[in-house]
């Protein structure tokens, strides 16, 4: 891969509040990362274009219909649900584990099986613009290990998940790992697997611990994959304080939230995603952000499961990371974009007002709301900060890791701007987050390699 020049219009977040946009030229250089970016028609901007016309170094040039923006990181993805994306969605949460997850999960214990539903998977989240994915796998080592390598193979920036599940009153005989010492050693088998993985000297692909949930495993278990996070430093991934059903069960069994139980195993760490926490308690944030753990938060996927909204303002209040997850097949769609529309609607249907006039069931928690912005933070620098990669924004020393846009492509939902006239970047950004599609996707990089379109 060698370094290569881009010009067109570059739309990123700046902070978790303001958006930029502006016509730019960005170097890519070699390693896949931003090396300069300057505002067009500025003596820098013509310097390095001249600098790649004497040293033949490529230069794209984006007609104005065209936006280059960050990639979309997506830090919650059930792989092998895949092949149920869109279904099964009117189930209580158990039951739908119970009915039809883990049956279908089982079958991953195929590699034939696994193989095209995880190629299908990885390519199709590429086409959407997903650039960063944090997988739950099964418990399957070899069909997980090949989702690594399909990953590699494709080039998304992904973290995998052998997922640990043994406890016999939830996971059904042969869905289960059959004894705790079994689960430790296959996990301990997988980081290393991961992290040998020919190709993966830069360690794009990690592994990731992965207790399903508490309720899903035993003490034993939870203890034992807290201290091999620790000795491994591997990142843990884990479904918390999730649903009214999960977060009664969790507090029935420890007594405590979902938080504090895993603190106490070990497993709340900097690097650790906690997927979905919509009954977390200003307290459990407190923890959270205490020890670095950030959020997976799902807004289509709690629609359905969770009989809950993530307090998303509380937990920024309170300092903790926040990325998007869609979740499949909890969620039904594959695109981050579409989420990131979902939780600035969840957010709005939380804030609902305080007004005293109101019965107290009709009242809301005023100051919810978040703008589109916050969700293109959230759909972009946000995920990517919660797992510390430094993408997620087209700013020098950032991974390359970018969408090309096009407004104008056939089948678009984006409209043309008013009067030629894009407006004000917050704008444009709704528009992309709302009616984006993947017709609009051109082109996408990952650490300056083109992995998806032209
Ligand atoms: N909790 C879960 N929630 C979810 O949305 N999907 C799952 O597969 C799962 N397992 C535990």
């Amino acid at each position: 891969m060698g370094e290569f020049i881009i010009q067109g219009t570059v739309l990123t977040p700046v902070s978790a509040t303001r958006v930029d946009m502006g016509r730019a030229v960005v170097h890519v250089a070699a390693d896949g990362r931003i090396a300069a970016r300057h505002a067009h028609d500025t003596p820098a901007a013509a310097d390095l274009l001249a600098h790649a016309a004497r040293s033949g170094i490529p230069v794209r040039t984006l007609g104005l219909e065209q936006l280059l923006m960050p990639g979309f990181a997506d830090l919650h993805v059930h792989a092998p649900q895949w092949p149920q994306m869109g279904r099964a969605l009117d189930l209580p949460l158990r039951d739908w584990l119970e009915q039809r997850t883990f049956p279908l999960e089982a079958r991953f214990a195929d590699p034939d099986f696994a193989g095209p539903v995880y190629e299908e998977m990885v390519t199709t989240l590429l086409a959407n613009g997903t650039t960063t994915a944090v997988f739950f796998a099964t418990i399957h080592e070899e069909s997980s290990l090949l989702l690594a390598r399909i990953c590699l193979h494709h080039g998304l920036r992904a973290h995998v998940g052998l997922v640990a599940m043994d406890d016999p009153e939830l996971c059904p005989e042969g869905y289960r790992n059959t004894s705790v010492e079994q689960a430790l050693a296959a996990t301990r088998r997988f980081i290393h697997a991961v992290r040998a993985l020919p190709g993966n000297e830069s360690g794009l692909v990690r592994p990731m611990v992965t207790p399903r949930f508490i309720p899903a495993c035993t003490d034993g278990l939870l203890h034992g994959l807290g201290v091999m996070a620790a000795e491994e430093d591997c990142l843990i991934q884990t479904h918390c304080s999730e649903s009214d059903w999960e977060h009664d069960y969790v507090r029935q069994r420890t007594g405590v939230n979902d938080t504090v139980a895993l603190d106490r195993f070990g497993l709340l760490r900097r690097g650790t995603v906690l997927a979905h926490s919509c009954f977390m308690t200003e307290d459990d944030m407190a923890l959270v952000q205490a020890r670095g753990a950030a959020i997976a938060h799902c807004p289509l996927s709690n629609a359905y499961f969770a009989g809950g909204v993530l307090p998303l303002r509380t937990a920024w209040q309170a300092g903790v990371h926040v990325g998007l997850g869609t979740d499949i097949s909890g969620g039904y769609s594959p695109s981050v974009a579409v989420n990131a529309a979902m939780a600035v609607t969840a957010a709005r249907m939380l804030d609902t007002g305080n007004d005293p006039a109101r019965p107290q069931a009709q009242r809301g928690r005023p100051g919810s709301r978040i703008s589109f912005a916050e969700g293109l933070w959230l759909a972009t620098r946000g995920g990517a900060q919660a797992l510390g990669i430094d993408a997620g924004q087209l700013e020098v020393g950032m991974a390359f890791d970018a969408i090309e846009i096009d407004r104008t492509a056939p089948g678009s939902n984006i409209l043309p701007p008013i009067h030629g006239e894009d407006g004000a970047a917050e704008d444009v950004a709704q528009q992309i987050l709302c009616n984006m599609g993947r017709p609009n996707i051109r082109t996408v990089w990952v650490a300056g390699r083109q992995v998806h379109g032209t």
